[in-house]
């Protein structure tokens, strides 16, 4: 009798641990990392793909989804931007841009390969990204 209490007793404790743990794996999900990667930014203009993003205090989209092997444009507005998200760089590119304070500018990233282009502001505080697919 008492052994057989004691088992049913460790499976409604497992069953507690395993429904915490799960709790707790859904929830740093939704706080975590893995952002939903915006795609209504993106867009495609005689032949050219355009990544729109606007700045003001940091980028938003944050995280963009774009294609990977066609020639892209990263399109940033600025519209009474005084902060430093007026001035971009993508370092793996080398691009380091100041932006009017309003203004729509374009750069371009050329062909981009498949994988991740992170940029940021002019002091690396704002991150923003594109993943690009294929
Ligand atoms: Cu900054």
């Amino acid at each position: 009798m008492k052994s057989k209490s004691n088992g049913a007793l460790y499976v409604l404790a497992g069953a507690i641990l395993f429904a915490t743990l799960i709790v707790i794996w859904g929830g740093s999900v939704q706080s975590g990392t893995t952002e939903t990667p915006s795609v209504e930014n993106v867009s495609v203009e005689n032949g050219k793909q355009i990544v729109q993003i606007n700045a003001k205090g940091g980028f938003l989209p944050r995280l963009s989804e774009a294609k990977a092997g066609v020639p892209t444009i990263l399109r940033v507005d600025t519209n009474g931007t005084y902060d430093c998200s007026s001035s971009v760089r993508i370092p793996s590119l080398r691009i380091s841009k100041n932006l009017p304070a309003t203004a729509t500018t374009d750069i371009d990233l050329g062909i981009s390969k498949e994988g991740i282009l992170d940029g940021t502001c002019g002091m690396g505080m704002y991150p923003f990204r594109i993943e690009f697919k294929s």
